[in-house]
Formats: C-alpha cells, sequence, structure tokens
C-alpha cells in the first residue's frame, strides 16, 4: 500500500482537506460540517475508505471506471510509458506513438463512418472543441451564419463555458449568466414526467417534433448542430423511447444540422454496445467522448469526427486555431488504449448486451414492486429507480430532492454507493460485474429503499 494513503488517519484527512480543498459541485459550508470521506483503495467492483470500511460502487467512480479497479496492465503500461515518453505535444507536426495507435484503435471501436479523433483531457474538453469544431465547419461550408446549437434541458456536457451552456442545468446558468449566445435549449424526451397519457413511442415523436419546432423558429440557415446524450445521465438516466433517436436523425438531415452525440457516459460499452448512437440506431457525425476511454485511470477525452466532415476540412485547407497541451498525451493514450483493448478481447461489451445486462435489468425492475419506487428503468448496465409520493400519479415529494438525499446517505451508510438526482436514484456500475455482485447491489438498494421508507413513516 501506498505510504501516502498511511500519512494520516481519517480525522487527520479530514482536517486538512478542510483546510485546503475545495471540492466539485460542492456546498462547502455543508461539507466542512461532517468531513470528507476519504477513499483510499479499490478492487474490481468495491471500494475502501480510510476507516476500513468496504462500499459497493454502483457507479464506477463517475459513471467511468468501465473495466473496474485494480488492473495492473494499466498501471505497467502507464510506469513503461512513463519511463520512455512521459509528455509530449502533438502540435507543430509532432505525434507519438501511443496518440497514433489509440487513434487507430478508436477508428475501428467507433461506427465504420468515424475515422479520426480530436484529442482532448476530458468530457467538458470534448464539448468544448465541438462548440468551435462545428462553427468552424459552417464557416469552411460558406454558411457562416450557421452558428445556433441546440441541446435539452437537464443535459449534462461539463462544467467549462461552453460546457455548462450546452448543459442544460438552470442551476449552473445562475451561476455565471450562462448560456453563452448561440446556445438554446429544448425539453427532453423524459416520458415519466412529460409523457402524460402519451405512449411511450408516440411521446418519443412528439420529443422530436420539438427539435423541429426550434430549428424552424430560429431559421434552419442559422442552426449549426444539435447535441445530445443517447441517454441523459447526470440529468437522472432519462433514456429516450425508441422513436426518438430516428426522428432526431430525420428531422438533422431534413435540415442539413449536423447531428452531435455527447458519448461520454454511454460510450465504451455502458449500454451493451460499444456507443449509445447503436443501441438507439442513429448516426452521428460528431460524438464527444472521455470517461470509460480510459475507464478513468487517466484524464483523457476526445472528439470522433465523421469521414465526410474530416474531407471537407481537410480540402479546404487552412489552421484549426485550437487545440490542448495535453492533447495525444502519450501516457493517458497508452493507458487508454490498454483500456479498450482490455474491453474489446475480454468481451465485456458483448458481456453486457447478452448476458450481465439483462440480468441487471431483470433484478432491478424488481425493485419497481417497492412502495417508494414509481418506475425501475435501464439499459445496459445504467439503470434509475423514480422515488415518488404516489405511485398512480406519478406525484413527488415536496420539497423534490430530500428523499434521494436521505436514500443516497443510506446507501453510503450501508456499503453501496448509488447516485441521487433529486428524488432519482441512480446506478451506472463497472461492466465486470459479476451476477453475484448484482445480487448484492440489489440486495443493498432494496435495503436502502426500506430504511427512506421508514424514516418517512412509510409501511413497507
Ligand atoms: N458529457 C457528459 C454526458 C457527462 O456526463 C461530461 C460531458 C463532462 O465530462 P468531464 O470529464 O469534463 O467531467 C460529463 C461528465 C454527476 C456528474 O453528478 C456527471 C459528470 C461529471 C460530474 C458529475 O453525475 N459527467
Amino acid at each position: 500500500m501506498s505510504t501516502l494513503s498511511n500519512r494520516h488517519d481519517t480525522a487527520g484527512w479530514q482536517a486538512l482537506d478542510r483546510r485546503h480543498f475545495l471540492h466539485p459541485f460542492t456546498d462547502t459550508k455543508a461539507l466542512h460540517a461532517t468531513g470528507t470521506r476519504v477513499i483510499t483503495r479499490a478492487e474490481g467492483v468495491y471500494l475502501w475508505d480510510s476507516d476500513g470500511r468496504r462500499l459497493l460502487d454502483g457507479m464506477a467512480g463517475l459513471w467511468c471506471v468501465n473495466i473496474g479497479y485494480g488492473r495492473r496492465e494499466l498501471a505497467d503500461v502507464a510506469a513503461e510509458q512513463m519511463r520512455e515518453l512521459p509528455y509530449y505535444n502533438s502540435f507543430f507536426k509532432t505525434a507519438n506513438p501511443p496518440a497514433i495507435a489509440l487513434a487507430e484503435l478508436l477508428a475501428e471501436v467507433t461506427p465504420p463512418h468515424m475515422n479520426h479523433v480530436i484529442y482532448t483531457g476530458s468530457g467538458s474538453e470534448s464539448n468544448d472543441t465541438i462548440v468551435r469544431f462545428v462553427r468552424r465547419y459552417w464557416d469552411v461550408m460558406g454558411q457562416p451564419q450557421r452558428k445556433t446549437l441546440i441541446s435539452r434541458w437537464q443535459a449534462y456536457h461539463g462544467s467549462t463555458v461552453a460546457a455548462a451552456s450546452l448543459g442544460g442545468m438552470t442551476a449552473m446558468h445562475a451561476q455565471g449568466d450562462l448560456p453563452i449566445p448561440g446556445i438554446v435549449h429544448i425539453d427532453p424526451p423524459y416520458w415519466y414526467q412529460l409523457g402524460g397519457t402519451q405512449s411511450p413511442e408516440e411521446f418519443g415523436r412528439t420529443a422530436a417534433g420539438w427539435l423541429e419546432e426550434k430549428i424552424l423558429e430560429l431559421g434552419p440557415e442559422h442552426v449549426a448542430a444539435f447535441i445530445g446524450e443517447p441517454i441523459q445521465g447526470a440529468g437522472g438516466v432519462i433514456i429516450p423511447p425508441e422513436s426518438y433517436w430516428p426522428e432526431v436523425e430525420r428531422i438533422c438531415r431534413k435540415y442539413g444540422v449536423l447531428l452531435v452525440a455527447d458519448e461520454v457516459i454511454c460510450g465504451f460499452g455502458r449500454t451493451g454496445n460499444w456507443f449509445g448512437c447503436e443501441t438507439f440506431g442513429f448516426r452521428p457525425d460528431l460524438m464527444a467522448m472521455a470517461k470509460g476511454m480510459s475507464s478513468g485511470y487517466l484524464p483523457i477525452g476526445g472528439v470522433m469526427v465523421a469521414d465526410d466532415i474530416v474531407r471537407t476540412m481537410i480540402e479546404s485547407g487552412g489552421e484549426f486555431f485550437h487545440g490542448y497541451t495535453y492533447a495525444g498525451h502519450p501516457t493517458c493514450c497508452a493507458v487508454a488504449e490498454r483500456n479498450i483493448r482490455i474491453l474489446r478481447d475480454e468481451r465485456l461489451v458483448e458481456r453486457v448486451r447478452e448476458d450481465t445486462g439483462p440480468y441487471l435489468q431483470r433484478r432491478w425492475r424488481e425493485l419497481e414492486r417497492h412502495p417508494l419506487v414509481g418506475e425501475a428503468r435501464g439499459i445496459g448496465f445504467i439503470g434509475a429507480l423514480e422515488l415518488v409520493r404516489d405511485k398512480a400519479t406519478r406525484a413527488r415529494f415536496d420539497p423534490l430532492g430530500e428523499v434521494g438525499t436521505l436514500c443516497r446517505d443510506f446507501c453510503f451508510d450501508n456499503g453501496l454507493v448509488m447516485r441521487a438526482v433529486w428524488d432519482t436514484m441512480i446506478i451506472s456500475p463497472p461492466l465486470v460485474m459479476t451476477r453475484a455482485e448484482i445480487d448484492e447491489l440489489i440486495e443493498r438498494a432494496n435495503h436502502c429503499l426500506d430504511l427512506t421508507a421508514r424514516a418517512l413513516g412509510i409501511a413497507c
């Protein structure tokens, strides 16, 4: 074990954390009142905290540790690469073997019409790159007025200024005068919340219709792109009806609008195919990637670009004034390359599609019998539970979010990491999770739902 982990006990780490560390998406005052949970090690699908307590990680870190923790191959490849060439840039006509090898492998695992990658360091950077890239593309195409990107409410595309603008989180917009100009939003295909009496199939077409309405309102000649997560993850695992994405694609093609898939969560096997667009049957022009690309072992992201767009950009000549110091980082690329080979060689995506995914989904839906659960939904290795006051009317608790937080805290205290988005409970486990571990996840989730119901005085 590393000497760093042993340097302090829990109280010691918490005191230092309080003194020096400002956490992301955190009310620091509230955090200081309780203290941080310090995670010291992990193996497979389990985490351990600084008190030695074991947690089943139902979230794969933050939707990213697809191959699970503790894979020595990735540690070894990082160490070897660091000894050989830890860093070099990809500017000024240079490249490095891991960056080139990873580009080749990405071309193999992504849809056939995508064979080129722009490297970034994160999902936010991928989406920022997309905003700049699509505008540059329309300039090259002689349609510089096509500037506007259409996104969706409750989308999460990252935390930088452009990515937070693309996102549809109103609380984020309120902090900093977002969105920036040229980014507009439509409602998400959230059947449970917005579907009313429509069947999911009907509602999928209705929700896609909102895109067409927005394009017509803006004038198609002003619309550069539509961007969407195949499944909206941080917004509450919003899974569109099957009719949604094919209709969205048809509308984009009709008006010449670029179609962008944010595959940061759905990519690299999460939905039982390599990419979410394959699960939902559409063909994006650009694809944002991160997270599962390296299973989170090192930070890396990228944007896949369709062949016809690449051709246009190359033929036009000229420079796209954009790029990051860490684009094509050799060590990150070497780790991502090995990670993707593990996903492929161990057939983890197929396993999720054919075996453990369907098993998880069958067991997950059993939770719908619980008095608190209005809907249990999911695909592959992603799932959500809607906690509601009244199952029949879908009425939510008031104030929204308290019951979800209560349930999440029970989960933490009972050895399970399950995330809450308001009152929607969410899982996104490592793709290596076995049937026995899935059983454990369901049992713990059920127990924590019971504890939550009891705390609310609801019989179960
Ligand atoms: N797109 C999607 C779809 C994401 O889920 C990003 C882009 C941004 O990626 P980076 O690497 O810049 O963080 C994400 C990130 C949550 C949560 O609370 C989700 C994310 C990040 C932080 C918190 O579920 N997703």
